[in-house]
């Protein structure tokens, strides 16, 4: 895969005064942290930043971040076209996933600064992409430091957080890390704290969202001998549960099964749209997530389905099925 290196993204930003910086929409904190912090820092520097991302914003632990982005450019369109910032796209790195602020920004120069390997390589005219790193955030972090070794509290103290959220509190690390553990180790120097962030990230849920895994799992088929989990948020579920769907500690209950490979959530969105989460232990859904024209990683991905429920899971059962079968038989 072809990327442009620090020195060349680094260029950019001492060269130019001017920045719009936007993330993925339906932001996690990987994406947001690391539009705050790269902000924050050029700011310091003098720059002029906007922060826009499509949202939604809605999270609770998102509120400290939801006045400083603009969920549309609408209202400030006319100053992106006179005075033409540097787009910077992190977390992501194909157009189509800053959703609907692609169009406000088609003409600007764009840099992409990401760790997802399937991007479009033909967005952005200077692509910053190392799929090794396990967080957006550990990337930022290290084009920080390459210009200017103090990092605020503030700013480590988020960028951990991302850290945080996309290695699951650092469970998906794998071998050969060692060096990004470096730049965390640098990140708690400056003050981030790892038993401060885990309370921020897994205490003060609600009663309802323990009941929606407690559903959840009542409800999932175990397919494939106990190594295929299919999960279904139907219109009834997501009715009841709104907000308080928390996917991550239903995840984590299934993974720990014993025998258990892969899990496929699928959500409910509107009628006959549906959304589809992968998750696996250690084969690659990353692969069947691009078939079906979505993306992600190897051990998490996901797609957007239209069409009916049915075919949905007939063409995900096989499909899951002959990606087991394949991993049995290498
Ligand atoms: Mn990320």
């Amino acid at each position: 895969m072809k990327t442009d290196t620090i020195e060349a993204i680094l260029k950019v930003l001492t060269d130019s005064e001017n920045f719009l910086i936007a993330g993925h929409f339906q932001p996690d904190p990987d994406c947001l942290c690391s539009q705050w912090s790269l902000a924050e820092f050029l700011k310091r520097k003098g720059k002029k930043v906007t922060l826009a991302n499509a949202g939604p914003m809605t999270r609770d632990d998102f509120e400290p971040f939801r006045p400083l982005f603009y969920e549309s450019l609408e209202s400030i369109l006319p100053q992106i076209q006179s005075e033409k910032p540097v787009l910077i796209v992190v977390d992501c790195s194909s157009g189509d996933r800053i959703g609907s602020l692609q169009k406000s920004t088609e003409n600007l120069c764009t840099v992409v600064i990401d760790h997802h390997a399937n991007g479009d390589e033909n967005f952005g005219d200077i692509r910053y992409i190392d799929p090794t790193s396990p967080s957006t955030t550990l990337l930022i972090k290290r084009i920080l430091c390459a210009w200017d070794q103090s990092l605020l509290t503030a700013v480590a103290d988020n960028l951990f957080w991302g850290f945080c959220t996309d290695s699951g509190f650092f469970r998906f690390l794998q071998k050969g890390c060692a060096p990004w553990l470096r730049d965390v180790a640098d990140l708690v120097e400056a003050g981030a704290v790892p038993s401060r962030t885990y309370a921020k990230m897994m205490f003060g849920k609600s009663l309802l969202s323990r009941r929606f895994t407690a559903e959840m799992v009542r409800k999932m088929k175990v397919l494939e001998n106990g190594r295929f989990f299919l999960a279904t948020v139907t219109k009834a579920i997501e009715k009841r549960y709104g907000d308080e769907k928390d996917t991550s500690l239903f995840y984590d209950a299934v993974m720990a099964v014993k025998g258990c490979e892969i899990i496929a959530l699928i959500k409910y969105e509107g009628r006959r749209h549906y959304a589809v989460s992968l998750r696996s232990v250690r084969i690659d859904v990353g692969k069947t997530a691009l078939s079906y024209g979505g993306g992600g990683h190897k051990l998490a991905a996901g797609f957007r389905f239209k069409g009916s429920l049915f075919a949905l899971k007939r063409q995900l059962k096989q499909d899951i099925a002959c990606l087991l079968k394949k991993e049995t038989s290498l």
